[in-house]
């Protein structure tokens, strides 16, 4: 195994050379990632843009001292990076996306939702109260891992909880990979809390249900009231679906930040991979059954049912598993139908097109 030693050596000189200043698009979210799909006579004539917010009339995009506005006509994610065409607008190059949101649009089985793009850290936010749902937390973690974009759960309200501890062993035990933190979004030190994820030229987005504070810890990361927030109903804990738009804010020190509405119903699709890497200790277990095809009920050699029965798996987490895994392919399999519609539909278009073409040879 070869391991990274580097944290170990002294630093070379780092104190005596002073870091350049950072550039206006850096301040953005522009990285290295983005910089090397383009040359510099591209970088010339179409400079990069930032989709700051998406809505029926466009999209709002911000580049180098340059504010705009895109018309309709790109599939675009708030998040994304364009090489801005001034002149034909909607033929703004799209750069390839580092990561991508997105979720099996509410009330249309078949098509997609585009939540977000080029996120570094996703703050899954909940608060230590009615909202905390394990269920719910797991979602959101699927879709982060499949997104690869690495995943912080945030405990809210943790001011208003007798003890915090239970919920934060209950988030913890969803993955090792997640680090859980609980806090109080309206007094607490929010850029403390978050500040390992916050380094000038990440982006961050903030995911969650209603009223759990999202918008809250987005003001108090600036400091100042960026966006809008409003009180719960108090007899069940929900939000008013306070945020409405997705928009990105950056900070002076750069770094981009992305408030999200509340999202009652996360639906998954083509999220196989970010389950199992979420549910890697299940996956892992049903490896060892005998039987290739075991359904973990009662078959012989049964790994899965060996460790529940030790009490090294919680049998609410497998359940849990197989219901979010049957759910996928469901949605999956319902995009994809439609997807493979979409496909005969276009090539019945060229083969009638040929056809067309031919006649008119022939004449
Ligand atoms: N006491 C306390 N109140 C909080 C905390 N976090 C948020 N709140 C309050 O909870 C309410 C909802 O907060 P918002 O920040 O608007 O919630 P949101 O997640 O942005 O909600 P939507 O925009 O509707 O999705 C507001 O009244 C906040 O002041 C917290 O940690 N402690
Ligand atoms: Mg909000
Ligand atoms: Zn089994």
């Amino acid at each position: 195994m070869t391991r990274d030693y580097s944290q170990f050596m002294p630093s070379m000189g780092t104190h005596n050379t002073p870091k350049p200043a950072r550039s206006a698009l850096e301040n953005l979210g522009w990285q290295a990632f983005f910089a090397s799909q383009v040359d510099v006579e591209a970088l010339a004539a179409t400079p990069p843009v930032r989709v700051t917010e998406v809505h029926k009339s466009g999209a709002n995009v911000k580049g180098d001292g340059f504010d705009g506005l895109i018309p309709p006509g790109l599939e675009l994610a708030v998040g994304d990076w364009l090489l801005f065409d001034e002149a034909l607008p909607t033929h703004s190059l799209l750069l390839d996306r580092k990561s991508l949101f997105k979720r099996r649009a509410a009330g249309h089985a078949k098509h997609y939702q585009l939540i977000a793009a080029n996120v570094d850290t996703v703050f899954v936010v909940t608060s230590c109260n009615q909202d905390f749902n394990v269920a719910r937390l797991e979602r959101f973690l699927a879709l982060a891992f499949e997104s690869e974009v690495a995943p912080v759960i945030v405990l809210t309200k943790a001011d208003l909880c007798d003890d915090t501890q239970p919920y934060v062993d209950q988030a913890q035990a969803i993955s090792d990979r997640v680090p859980v933190i609980a806090i109080d979004a309206k007094a607490g030190d929010v850029a403390g809390a978050l500040a390992d994820w916050c380094a000038p030229g990440q982006t961050i987005a903030f995911l969650g249900t209603s009223g759990v504070g999202k918008s809250t810890l987005v003001n108090a990361l600036f400091g100042a009231e960026k966006a809008a927030t409003s009180g719960i109903r108090e007899d069940d804990a929900r939000g008013r679906h306070t945020t409405t738009a997705r928009q990105m804010h950056f900070t002076d020190s750069g770094l981009a930040v992305l408030d999200t509405p509340g999202m009652r119903e996360l639906q998954l699709a083509d999220a196989e991979a970010g389950i199992a890497d979420l549910f890697a200790d299940v996956v892992e277990l049903a490896a060892q059954c005998k039987f290739n095809d075991c359904a973990h009920e009662t078959e012989p050699g049964c790994a899965v049912r060996a460790a529940i029965e030790a009490g090294d798996l919680d049998p609410a987490r497998l359940e849990r598993y197989r219901k979010l895994a049957a759910e996928e392919r469901h949605n999956t399999e319902t995009l994809a139908e439609r997807r493979s519609r979409q496909k005969d539909f276009g090539k019945m278009i060229k083969t009638v097109t040929k056809a067309h073409k031919g006649r008119k040879g022939r004449r």
